[in-house]
């Protein structure tokens, strides 16, 4: 073992969801390094606890997990579980974790893109197979901000890409199938005979998984265990650039599904997930479901599915995601949280049993099954209920709305903002907020404006400047927020959302529903004087 002398970095602070950083910035010397000691100096892992490492296979991936198995060897972590070849989807990870690990650490940068320009990133899990709270996010941050040292075992060389066990000095190398106990896992909570069915009736989908990790998984539970046609699943080899693309299921970045499920041989399903495989979109024959309304129709549907046949015991979103499912939670009866952007904040309700499902406008659903959100989850949950109901996506969305209201919703990406006009918009509405309530915008009174704060109700830990709401008595919303996991400049993030009761507004444009909302939300924060953007980067 060796003790490499450092200098601390001191940028090394973790955000919505781990340390994300350009690539470069990841190959300089002892960069990584610092970064993992402090993670698990931090963690305290006891010596017979286990390890799970694992990351989405983006440039850099194999090489950093070579070097992680070698720091814990030589902090003195005796057992580390690694996906074969390097992989693990982030719910994977989840899953593995919480077969009694003590922890994990996955490498990824999510929806970014990867390669030598692209972006890379890393995050360390808990026991409960969840993102480590911010409390411990915060202490690392400072751990790496004074670390002069780091340790580093010296190894025999090892194959990620044979699966089994490796005895080597010191540590036990478990190389494991990245996929075969999560597709177990699923195969336990949904009803594969039916969704078998579906597809041996003719139903087809297409899956795209954008060159990144949910390939082969997508492809093992897809078109092997549930007999879709060969073919369903596209751009399903994780690559470490992702193919140049952007693997990121919105509108904007997954054209080629899009071009395909809104044109004239549209199949019935459409599905996509991103770099790291916890986001999904979902999109019916020429129909996008939003992630909000995503969330709405599987908490009021979750009866349908095996797992969650015993109904749900609360729901939770981000504060950011609009209220539709809150409409659902008030019918059956149910508590509904709303928490700070970003999954950490949901281990508490899931351990404590207070939620069974969650999720987030940003294309992340998920639930108690493991710690994180989960794309391939999210798909065979919908497969689940259109098996179940006999009918198509867009029928069961608009059946939904007719039910509970349809809460029309949009969100304004700017990114690569330089960070002072970032800054000063998020200062302008500070200052605005006191002077909100009471006044009229587009015809709606706003009834309340706060700097978003969340207190934890299981630990009482309090998160506060989350994002700032203006909230109007009609039930519209108007929220801004800066992202935590860009890595050029700021993004903005505007939110507008309007309800709608009435049976005959329930199926207008998004855009022409919320045209003045979004008009007044823009002319609020001042956003086209202060970061000279006419438009934002993406809709979604
Ligand atoms: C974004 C999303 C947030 C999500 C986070 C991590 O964070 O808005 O909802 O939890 O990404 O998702 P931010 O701070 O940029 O708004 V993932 O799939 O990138 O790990
Ligand atoms: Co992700």
């Amino acid at each position: 073992m060796q003790i490499v002398s450092t200098s601390p970095f001191a940028d090394q602070r973790p955000g919505t969801s781990g340390l994300r950083k350009r690539t470069p910035v990841f190959q300089q010397p002892h960069y990584l390094e610092n970064f993992v000691q402090a993670l698990l100096e931090e963690a305290a892992l006891p010596a017979d606890a286990t390890l799970v490492v694992g990351g989405d296979g983006r440039f850099l991936n194999r090489e950093a997990i070579v070097t992680i198995i070698r720091m814990a060897a030589g902090n003195g972590i005796g057992h580390v579980v690694v996906g074969r070849g390097g992989l693990l989807s982030t719910p994977a990870a989840s899953h593995l974790i919480r077969q009694g690990a003590a922890g994990g650490i996955i490498l990824s940068a999510s929806h970014n893109p990867g390669g030598p320009d692209g972006d890379f990133g890393i995050k360390y899990n808990t026991a409960n197979g969840g993102p480590a709270p911010e409390s411990y996010t915060n202490a690392v941050a400072a751990r790496a901000a004074a670390l002069t040292s780091y340790r580093i075992a010296e190894l025999p060389a090892f194959d990620l890409d044979v699966q089994g066990t490796v005895e080597l000095p010191g540590i036990t190398i478990d190389v494991v199938d990245p996929v075969e106990a999560y597709a177990s896992l699923m195969e336990s909570l949904f009803d594969f005979d039916a969704i078998r069915k579906l597809f041996a009736s003719g139903f087809r989908m297409r899956m795209d998984s954008m060159h990144a990790i949910t390939g082969p998984y997508a492809v093992e539970i897809l078109e092997r265990r549930l007999g879709a046609a060969a073919g369903t699943v596209i751009n399903a080899v994780p690559l470490p650039d992702f193919g140049g693309g952007h693997p990121d299921p919105n509108l904007t970045y997954a054209h080629e599904l899009v071009e395909e499920m809104f044109g004239a041989q549209a199949l019935d399903f459409g599905a996509a997930s991103d770099g790291d495989g916890d986001r999904n979109m979902i999109l019916g024959q020429r129909f996008f479901v939003t992630p909000s309304d995503s969330l709405a129709v599987m908490a009021a549907n979750a009866t349908l599915v095996p797992g969650y046949r015993a109904g749900l015991a609360g729901v939770a979103r981000s504060m950011p995601t609009s209220a539709a499912v809150d409409t659902v939670a008030t019918a059956l009866g149910i508590p509904c949280f709303e928490t700070p952007t970003g999954w950490k904040f949901f281990g508490n309700l899931l351990d404590a049993g207070r939620i069974t499902l969650c999720g987030e406008e940003s294309f992340g659903t998920g639930s108690n099954h493991v710690r994180e959100k989960d794309g391939l989850w999210a798909v065979l949950f919908w497969l689940n209920i259109v098996a179940a109901r006999g009918e198509s996506v867009e029928q069961i969305v608009r059946a939904h709305w007719a039910t509970y209201g349809r809460n029309y919703y949009t969100r304004y990406d700017y990114e690569a903002v330089p960070s002072d006009a970032a800054n000063g918009v998020m200062a302008l509405l500070r200052d605005r907020l006191s002077s909100l309530p009471g006044s009229v915008l587009t015809g709606r009174t706003v009834q309340a404006a706060d700097d978003f704060s969340y207190t934890d109700p299981i630990d009482g830990s309090v998160s506060a400047k989350q994002g700032i709401r203006v909230l109007f008595t009609d039930g519209a919303r108007i929220v801004y927020r800066l992202s935590g996991t860009g890595t050029e400049g700021a993004t903005i993030r505007v939110y507008i959302e309007s309800k709608e009761t009435a049976s005959d507004r329930l199926g207008m444009e998004t855009a022409e529903a919320l045209r003045d909302l979004v008009a007044a939300a823009l002319e609020l924060a001042e956003i086209v004087e202060r970061t000279g953007r006419e438009a934002p980067t993406v809709i979604t």
